[in-house]
């Protein structure tokens, strides 16, 4: 046999088999972790044991101080940026936002979110005895913040493409009270994520995108497409929406329009002009828009309910794992 043609019978399979070959051969392609809704579950029991974490109070103290230490745990570099605010009868109100960043290094970041604060009334309890007793905040708070601590764990285990910084805002639910204040010992909605959007704890910071977490825990929850979400970032909304069918929680995720609700994804928006969206238990349909136990002593443990945190957690995963 001439050389040439045992040299092209030896070459053939190798050539073959280098065309059949994947063009991203030499990527690393990241595997999804699965969320764990139990560890979830604890961590939004956890913040609720501290009682009700309003500013000024050393259950909210506690609770801030644990917050940044699970953070310092998963190896997150923790900046805490206290800053004194001020209610509409000048009262002052010590707040603190939590941010940990994971990979500060990597230039292309993700930002996830949520309010770590609870009401300071339950307004809209149906007894109106209970109306100025603050909340528990399990879902109105705390169930936030515990799908993103999860979410830190796996992050700080299973390093993405992106970096990711996690920022738990303080003072969101200070907004008028539904009875009529007496007094004007009340502020507004989102006043520790405004303090942090004009004064970020980094000066410029950025990143590609934000999610806020608002309301992510409660039985039978559905997230529909948030207006001002859609109007300021729609590509993120799509990406999270088919990320949700990707993880198999499409169900959670109806392709419905839901209302605009002034949240921090607006001051993220309009302070740091991030792309930012809302995943909140919304539905316009409804009386009140919210769920029952929105503002109400019913805002507790037994309205969490892990498939919930499951859904919200594996999606929010799926997204930043699927990043280059
Ligand atoms: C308004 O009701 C305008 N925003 C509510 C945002 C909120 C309160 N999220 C949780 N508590
Ligand atoms: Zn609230």
């Amino acid at each position: 046999m001439p050389r040439f043609l045992i040299f092209a019978l030896f070459c053939l399979p190798i050539s073959f088999s280098c065309k059949q070959s994947p063009r991203t051969n030499n990527a690393v392609e990241i595997k999804i972790p699965v969320f764990n809704a139990d560890s979830a579950y604890f961590y939004t029991e956890k913040q609720v044991s501290f009682g009700s974490r309003v500013p000024n109070t050393p259950a909210h103290d506690a609770c801030g101080d644990y917050l940044a230490d699970e953070l310092r745990r998963f190896g997150a570099a923790v900046v805490e940026q206290q800053a004194t605010l001020r209610l509409l009868d000048n009262s002052p109100i010590a707040v603190k936002n939590i941010i940990g960043s994971f990979y500060p290094e990597n230039k292309n970041r993700v930002l996830l979110c949520a309010h770590w604060d609870s009401r300071p009334y339950a307004d809209r309890d149906p007894d109106e005895k209970n109306r100025h007793t603050p909340i528990d905040g399990a879902n109105d708070g705390a169930g936030a913040c515990a799908v993103l601590l999860e979410i830190a764990r796996h992050v700080s285990a299973n390093q993405p493409s992106v970096g990711i910084d996690i920022i738990f805002f303080d003072a969101e639910d200070w907004g008028k009270p539904d009875f009529p204040p007496e007094d004007k010992h009340y502020g507004n909605w989102c006043m520790g994520s405004e303090y942090w959007a004009k004064n970020p704890h980094a000066p410029d910071y950025t990143a590609r995108y934000g999610i806020l977490l608002d309301m992510v825990g409660a039985s039978g929850a559905q997230f529909f497409k948030e207006t001002f979400s859609s109007l300021h970032a729609p590509q993120i909304v799509e990406k999270v929406w088919e990320a949700a069918q990707a993880a198999g929680y499409a169900a959670y995720f109806p392709n419905r329009t839901g209302g605009a609700i002034e949240d921090d994804h607006i001051q993220v928006m309009k302070h740091r002009k991030i792309p930012c969206i809302d995943i909140i238990h919304y539905d316009p349909d409804s009386e009140s828009g919210f769920a029952s136990y929105w503002h109400t002593l019913d805002d507790t443990m037994e309205n969490v309910d892990k498939n919930t945190l499951q859904a919200v957690g594996q999606t929010v995963l799926q997204v930043i794992y699927k990043e280059k």
